[in-house]
């Protein structure tokens, strides 16, 4: 139901409270994610309704166009199924070979209170923690490691960056000999992590310990809406013996050469796995557009993303695991200013060969003169997938509009702002020295009065007790827990924020 026909059977004494709809006013071209709320000067909801740029219920009337999308989910509680196959999913639209990952679900929520790099209310302290646990920020801004980052390794952990207040979060270290990738995932299983952002402005020691997002010898794993940069490893990195992961929404842009990569999807695998690449933006790194190197019976998917800007290769795929089984479907080969004319869309390297690989490609969108394929990929082609696509890829000639809209941790910063205005205009650099941190708005969180995580605001327009810590229950009970809808929401905010900048 979209908002007219609920307007049209419901009226306005049907209204709760505050809603949130999007709305396109006469002067502005992007619609606006618009929280409105009844008139009330002194309650929480009319002072949130001012900071939100709440309006009167006369002056919707007159709006000459409301539409809704997106924002209103809430409100028409038809949501998607929170399961699949009897499985939980993650979140809300979680796709991909990880989006069964359990995440903190059922467990503590840890309010990170602080952006110190270690003590009470600490980053550290939440991915230290030994038990289910679900990382939410009562402030934004930037967490320098100044000693040794954590490692992610201990399970059941969610890492909710979209609850972060003002510009969100970006993760970094202090360089040196403790300057070590900001995010490593390291034997253990069910992460969720999601807007959070890694730049490293910071020169650490050892260059092949410099990467963005690692993830090893783990399962059950999604990244979504996050961000890297300015790695001298990989922009994101799979190592070892992985399984069930999913990269999503994501911009991986100038790594740093002269070893600037997106991202190396897994390296010294020795067993079969399952991940997918979707819906990311791989921008202004040289080579590994993604790089797949997998042993045969793995299901790898390399769908729906925008690669630009490659200078050696854009797909890199690999047989020195033992030969890669690879969809890869409704991606956009973009050229950037220093791209070959002629560069391949998938380059199959047999270094080291153990088997040969087995490439499905369909759809994919070309620039110019690009080729799909280096002559050698012709006798490893499949017909048809060579596994079972875990979603209806959207069409290639939606997928810039797509990923340029709607990837990365949100809202964006400067950098990914810049990045992505670059790659509407084919333009941006290749880069060996890193940039100067983006300046993010620390912001101020919500009210949180019982510590559920869920900002009380919006548990008293949702149906959900604010005086009582109640995360996993469901109050509407169509299989989301209260936590997992508020998670929905805030990530939904954060998307509306960075379509009105
Ligand atoms: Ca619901
Ligand atoms: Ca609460
Ligand atoms: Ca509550
Ligand atoms: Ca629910």
């Amino acid at each position: 139901m979209n908002f007219a026909q609920w307007w049209l059977t419901r009226g306005p004494s049907g209204l709760p409270d505050c809603f949130s709809i999007m709305v396109t006013f006469l002067w502005e071209r992007e619609g606006r994610c618009v929280m409105i709320c009844r008139q009330n000067e002194d309650s929480d909801l009319g002072r949130s309704a001012r900071r939100r740029g709440g309006i009167g219920l006369a002056f919707v009337a007159s709006l000459t166009a409301i539409v809704a999308a997106g924002c209103d989910q809430q409100q028409t509680a038809a949501g998607p199924a929170a399961q699949e196959d009897g499985k939980l999913l993650a979140f809300p639209g979680a796709q991909g070979h990880g989006r069964f990952a359990a995440g903190g679900r059922g467990g503590d929520i840890m309010a990170v209170t602080t952006l110190d790099d270690s003590g009470p209310g600490s980053l550290r302290e939440c991915i230290e923690a030994d038990k289910p646990r679900v990382c939410v920020f009562r402030v934004g801004g930037v967490i320098r490691f100044t000693t040794e980052r954590p490692i992610i390794a201990n399970p059941y952990i969610t890492i909710a960056g979209e609850t972060a207040p003002g510009g969100g979060i970006l993760l970094t270290h202090d360089g040196g000999p403790t300057g070590l990738s900001p995010i490593v995932i390291k034997n253990t299983h069910d992460v969720v992590i999601r807007h959070i952002r890694v730049r490293m402005d910071k020169m650490g020691e050892r260059r092949e310990s410099n990467s963005g997002f690692i993830v090893e010898n783990s399962s059950n794993i999604i990244l979504d809406h996050v961000s890297s940069s300015w790695t001298r490893d990989e922009n994101f990195g799979g190592q070892g013996e992985n399984d069930a992961i999913t990269v999503s929404w994501s911009i991986f842009a100038q790594g740093l050469q002269p070893h600037d990569k997106c991202a190396l999807l897994s390296s010294d695998s020795h067993k079969p796995q399952q991940v997918s690449f979707i819906n990311n933006l791989c921008a202004l790194n040289g080579d590994r557009n993604p790089d797949a190197n997998f042993p045969a019976g793995s299901c790898i998917e390399v769908v729906n993303n925008v690669l630009y800007g490659a200078t050696g290769e854009f797909v890199e795929v690999w047989e020195s695991n033992g030969g890669t089984p690879i969809n890869i479907v409704g991606n956009v080969f973009r050229a950037g200013e220093k791209t070959p004319p002629t560069i391949a869309a998938v380059t199959r390297w047999r270094i080291e060969t153990k088997g040969a690989a087995s490439i499905y490609a369909a759809d994919n969108a070309l620039d110019g003169a690009m080729a799909m394929q280096t002559a050698n990929v012709e006798e490893v082609k499949a017909e048809a997938p060579v596994c079972p696509l875990t979603f209806d890829p959207a069409p290639s000639t939606d997928v810039l509009a797509r990923v340029l809209g709607g990837a990365g941790a949100m809202p964006r910063d400067d950098f990914d702002q810049r990045i992505v205005s670059d790659v509407l205009a084919r333009k941006g650099e290749l880069i060996a020295e890193p940039g100067i941190l983006p300046a993010l708005a620390a912001g101020e969180a919500p009210l949180d009065d019982d510590h559920d995580g869920m900002a009380d605001v919006w548990e008293r327009t949702s149906g959900v007790d604010d005086q009582i810590a109640n995360s996993w229950e469901d109050a509407d009970g169509d299989g989301w827990s209260n936590l997992a809808e508020y998670l929905d929401f805030a990530h939904r905010e954060r998307l509306a924020e960075n379509a009105r900048m």
